[in-house]
């Protein structure tokens, strides 16, 4: 009987733990508000006439008066990180895309950067014909000594929705940049095109160390409103 008790007593401390760790993480992963890429009309790829659609971000090495970070609805995760000076994506990181549509994104891009751990991550994968345009020149790849981030959309590792990967690497800013009157220096403009597939939903990361902690990939590194998000086709 004691046994038995005494089991019982177990099993249900594990399944509060369980409980309570679950309420922790989906409050922590709290998602910022949802950002729509902009309908623009038809496009003509290879594939025949498909719907267009355009998505704008910036990226901002940290929040400041003019850029105040962001805006996610937990209580004090979003002061701490920001007071951190932690750098980010805006103006969100939860994008909506349109299914089997070109999207054509720019990101204005701010920070400052360095080397990347793996030169694949220099190049635009996933885009039309691998390639991008930086301040309006097509390139296939960057020097991977001057990387500030990158933009690295991938499917949930155990989904049973179709593979998909686009990863787009952006240069970094040199050191020495001037700022202007917003306290930041001028973009450099990445532009890149895609095809969605059918609806579902991804996630995208950064694949650049700009974090904190173990080889630079905590803090907003796999924070959502900072360095990773969801991109969910509909
Ligand atoms: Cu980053």
């Amino acid at each position: 009987m004691k046994r038995a008790l005494f089991a019982f007593l177990t099993v249900l401390i594990g399944v509060a733990v369980v409980a309570m760790t679950a309420l922790f993480v989906s409050k922590n992963g709290a998602e910022p508000p949802t950002l729509a890429a902009t309908p623009a009309g038809t496009a003509q790829t290879a594939g025949g006439e498909v719907k267009h659609a355009t998505l704008e971000l910036s990226v901002f090495p940290n929040a400041s008066a003019s850029q105040p970070g962001p805006d996610i609805p937990t209580s004090n995760t979003t002061m701490v990180a920001n007071s951190q000076q932690w750098p980010f994506y805006s103006p969100s990181t939860s994008i909506q895309l349109p299914a089997n549509a070109l999207v054509t994104v720019t990101i204005h891009q701010y920070d400052t950067g360095g080397q990347i751990y793996n030169n694949w991550f220099a190049s635009p994968t996933g885009t039309v014909d691998n390639k991008m345009t930086v301040d309006g020149k097509e390139v296939t790849s960057i020097p991977p000594a001057n990387v500030a981030h990158t933009f690295t959309i991938h499917q949930y590792p155990e989904s049973n929705e179709p593979a998909w990967y686009v990863s787009v690497p952006l240069p970094a800013q040199a050191d020495n940049a001037a700022n202007e009157a917003n306290g930041y220096p001028k973009p450099i403009d990445v532009t890149f095109s895609f095809m969605t597939g059918a609806p579902g939903n991804y996630v995208w990361n950064c694949e650049f160390p700009c974090g904190t902690g173990y080889v630079q990939f905590g803090g907003p590194m796999s924070q959502r409103g900072f360095m990773s998000g969801t991109v969910t086709v509909v």
